[in-house]
């Protein structure tokens, strides 16, 4: 039987990791999809949703997943019978494919949004004083992702081919670059061109299609 997979769409998102996997995988999926209200996700549509009201959420027949990293480690888990997006268990590039999967939240998106927060959130000192400082983490963390990219043989960080360590760290580095979180005054040339390869791919471009994704 065919997969019974939606996908809680909120605009502007995390959610495009994993419409452009569904793409990639050539899975059929239904998106629910909601526009922000006031910046955050309509309360009707959390409701909808359940659980912590943080979207992407992915529902696979009676299944109910979210965070978009434990989306993707199921999605090719469970449907990437060539193990071409991650890797069986047990195989050493598994783990170098999640590290990205990971770092793309726990550090790349963490310490971008540690600036956008003090940005909002922050009604007295100098926000500039506290971005310029968390601006280190950003620096670093952008450098060592361009120079892990030069290890690659290709245009991915694993190569010519799209895997999840590139679906997820993606929408980070384009979260960071277009908000400048931490990069005013600097060029990251590298990720700008591989942004520009991700997004030139046929399966990113057929899910923000079908998702309606706008930054
Ligand atoms: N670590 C989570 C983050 C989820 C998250 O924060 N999603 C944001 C959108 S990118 C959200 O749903 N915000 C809506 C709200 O807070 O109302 C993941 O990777 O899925």
């Amino acid at each position: 039987m065919a997969p019974q997979i939606t996908l809680y769409f909120l605009q502007a998102s995390r959610c495009i990791r994993s419409a452009w996997l569904l793409e990639e995988l050539g899975l059929d999926y239904t998106v629910k999809f909601a526009p922000r209200e006031n910046g955050a996700a309509p309360p009707v549509f959390k409701k909808e949703a359940g659980g912590l009201g943080k979207f992407p959420m992915l529902t696979d027949g009676d299944l109910t997943l979210a965070e978009s990293g434990n989306i993707a480690e199921y999605l090719c888990d469970t449907y990437d019978t060539s193990r071409r997006f991650l890797p069986d268990l047990g195989n050493p590039k598994r783990y170098a494919v999640l590290q990205w999967v990971h770092a793309s939240e726990a550090t790349f998106a963490l310490h971008g949004l540690a600036i956008l927060y003090a940005r909002w959130n922050q009604k007295s000192g100098n926000v500039e004083e506290t971005e310029a400082g968390l601006s280190k983490n950003v620096i670093k963390d952008l450098e060592y992702f361009e120079a892990e990219l030069t290890k690659s043989s290709g245009k991915f960080l694993f190569g010519d081919e799209v895997t999840a360590a590139d679906i997820s760290m993606h929408f980070s580095l384009v979260f960071i670059l277009a908000r400048e979180l931490g990069t005013k005054g600097r060029k990251f040339e590298r990720t700008e061109k591989y942004i520009k390869d991700c997004e030139a791919t046929e399966s990113y471009r057929k899910a923000v299609q079908k998702s309606g994704h706008q930054l």
